[in-house]
């Protein structure tokens, strides 16, 4: 009798689930969770790994079998398929991809099991899958662009984007939202857009080919992840090309990860747009109303805003301080 049917029926578990206990399986065992994780890109990613081994416990309740796909989507399928064979109770993706993924949807709705789209978002129609927990590129995107009108007040900008991973969502819409912006500025230039595949090896690479052509005709650069950035840091540096609140170029990052938001405290990134990984919890949530029968949300976006340097006020962004850095959760 598969998941959805015993849930329907384990009354018990809804009264442990309304009490907030950790609902177990209808028959005592632990719940059995395999997640096919993007892969170990960059420390937001490490973040969100680390977030999920310490909320599916097993003093929560579950059993996970986390799956590190290494930025590799012929492997991330076969994660998941794998998932398939082994009958896991429920199924969490990550994609790395947007696309393709309807025909193992579809083996995992065949056999019963119930998945959930984590962090990016996939092109398959939402019939195809149980619930989505995540993040909203776009508006990342248009947060950027909106904060860098606020800071050049009108004045001229040529840009650098340093993209992430290809067919990545979280590429798309962070490329999306900032050009929807940046397109009712007739005095924006974007000079040129590649991809780093959100690593920092990819940022460093973008830079330096960045720098041979375009030297001394930009003024603003943005990195669509942390790692890319620091990466981008590095080949102007080594240019001796000024970034930052002192510097010549303006630079935005995104994913406000720790060492992110040192750079912005210290005024070497002017805005981090946030995209926050602690999710699991969330999921947890999702899967836990699933096992009771009871309702759940079937699209969460996780909280998340932005970070300017000190010194700049934003509408868009707040000013990093030393005791926001302290408090952060990652
Ligand atoms: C965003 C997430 C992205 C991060 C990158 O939701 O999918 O993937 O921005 C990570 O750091 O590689
Ligand atoms: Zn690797």
């Amino acid at each position: 009798m598969n998941k959805k049917i015993l849930a329907a029926l384990g009354c018990g578990i809804a009264a442990a689930a309304m009490m907030g206990m950790t609902a177990m399986a209808e028959d005592g065992e632990l719940i059995r969770v395999g997640y096919a994780q993007v892969g170990h890109e960059s420390d937001w990613r490490t973040a969100n790994t680390q977030n999920y081994q310490d909320t599916f416990t097993e003093e929560n309740g579950f059993e996970l079998s986390l799956i590190d796909c290494d930025n590799d989507n012929a492997a991330q399928l076969e994660a998941v398929r794998n998932f398939i064979t082994q009958e896991m109770d429920y199924i969490i993706i990550a994609p790395i991809q947007s696309a393709g993924w309807d025909t193992v949807l579809q083996e995992a709705m065949d056999a019963g099991i119930p998945v959930i789209i984590a962090d990016r978002e996939i092109e398959s129609d939402a019939s195809m899958y149980d619930a989505w927990v995540g993040t909203d590129p776009t508006k990342e995107g248009e947060t950027a662009g909106n904060w860098l009108a606020e800071y050049l007040d009108g004045a001229d900008a040529n840009i650098l984007v340093i993209e992430g991973s290809v067919g990545a969502s979280a590429a798309i819409g962070r490329t999306n939202g900032f050009n929807a912006v940046a397109e009712t500025h007739d005095n924006w230039t974007i000079l040129d857009s590649q991809s780093g595949d959100f690593t920092q090896d990819g940022g460093q690479e973008v830079m330096e080919s960045f720098i041979k052509s375009y030297e001394g005709q930009f003024n603003v650069v943005v990195c669509q992840n942390d790692n890319e950035a620091y990466g981008a840091m590095d080949a102007m540096d080594a240019a001796g090309i000024t970034y930052g609140v002192d510097g010549d170029v303006i630079l935005i990052s995104f994913d406000t990860t720790h060492d992110g938001l040192q750079y912005v405290l210290d005024g070497k990134i002017h805005c981090n747009v946030e995209c926050n990984p602690i999710q699991a919890e969330t999921v947890m949530g999702v899967i836990n109303a699933m096992e009771a029968g009871e309702e759940y949300e079937a699209v969460t976006y996780v909280e998340e805003g932005a970070f300017v340097a000190p010194g700049i006020e934003s509408e868009f962004a707040t000013t990093m301080t030393q005791e926001i850095l302290d408090g952060r959760p990652y």
